[in-house]
């Protein structure tokens, strides 16, 4: 039967007052992951806004452990959290690395792409705003081409990288993208890599109002046309089969584009070629 959202668990065990700005797209990804993976979870976090969000010693906004680690080992701080718990026998406990896009595809990648290799019993969880957004707002490898960031005032001159697909090719267990605008696409996909025995991943796209320069109030909505004009692609992919979960709607990438600051240099030609990107993917001709 398909989940919905009278099912969901009442407890909330993240976002009793945490400390992000209001209408931050990962405090939402924070308290929707919760709902599926429930108070047996461990979680390692990277500096971050996240971490700094999940508040310190007494105060902390998560119910359940969660260690702030250096920002290059979260996925390796998990690693030996799972070893200690198999030692003493405990398997029901979801061990959990939950980064943002530098803590994963940048400055964390090593410790990643060690645990993914050795598919350790773990998840690993990118929460994408697409900048270095606890720093102010610098440009990685997961800012999209164009964007500009506090770092590079005319927009990024270089493509995304694929993160997704990168994980895909370590062979590991599950993979899966995920948007706060579909919250129960999102918990059943942590609800699935939850029951993996090996390595799961889910990159998250998280809008960051302040570095994408949206209305704080429209972060889920900017999060749904990312998803509606096929620029981010809902899909997993289990035992080498690729599905996609949500069929975009096709909505002009510009109306995605255009409404946010970041995107304030982009000419006619460059939309024209982004759109033309996504008609290729989505094999719907020029
Ligand atoms: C080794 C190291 N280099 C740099 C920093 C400074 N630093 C802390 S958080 C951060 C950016 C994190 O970006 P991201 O992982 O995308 O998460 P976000 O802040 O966007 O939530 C940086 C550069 C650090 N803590 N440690």
């Amino acid at each position: 039967m398909a989940l919905s959202i009278a099912d969901l668990p009442k407890e909330e065990l993240f976002g009793q007052g945490n400390a992000g700005c209001g209408g931050c797209g990962a405090a939402v990804a924070g308290r929707q992951a919760m709902k599926a993976l429930g108070s047996r979870t461990i979680m390692t976090i990277p500096a971050s806004c996240m971490a700094t969000m999940g508040g310190s010693n007494l105060k902390t906004t998560w119910q359940i452990p969660f260690y702030h680690t250096l920002f290059e080992i979260a996925p390796a701080v998990s690693s030996g959290i799972r070893a200690a718990l198999e030692v003493q026998g405990i398997e029901d406990v979801n061990v959990v690395s939950w980064a943002g896009d530098a803590g994963t595809a940048d400055i964390g990648f090593q410790a990643l792409t060690g645990a993914a290799e050795r598919n350790e019993h773990m998840l690993h969880v990118c929460y994408d705003n697409e900048m270095y957004m606890n720093t102010g707002g610098q440009t990685g490898s997961q800012t999209p081409m164009y964007a500009v960031t506090s770092n590079m005032s005319k927009g990024k001159t270089i493509k995304k990288k694929n993160m997704l697909a990168i994980m895909e090719a370590h062979g590991i267990d599950y993979v899966a993208s995920a948007s706060i605008a579909y919250p129960l696409d999102l918990i059943a996909k942590f609800k699935k890599a939850a029951e993996k025995p090996g390595f799961s991943y889910i990159h998250i796209l998280a809008p960051c109002h302040r570095g994408w320069q949206i209305p704080q109030e429209k972060t889920i909505e900017f999060a749904r046309l990312a998803v509606e004009s096929g620029l981010f692609e809902l899909y997993e992919v289990e035992d080498g089969l690729r599905t996609r979960n949500v069929e975009p709607s096709f909505i002009p990438v510009e109306d995605y584009l255009t409404p946010q600051g970041r995107f304030k240099n982009l000419t006619p030609e460059a939309i024209q070629s982004i759109q033309a990107g996504v008609n290729r993917h989505y094999g719907r001709g020029e």
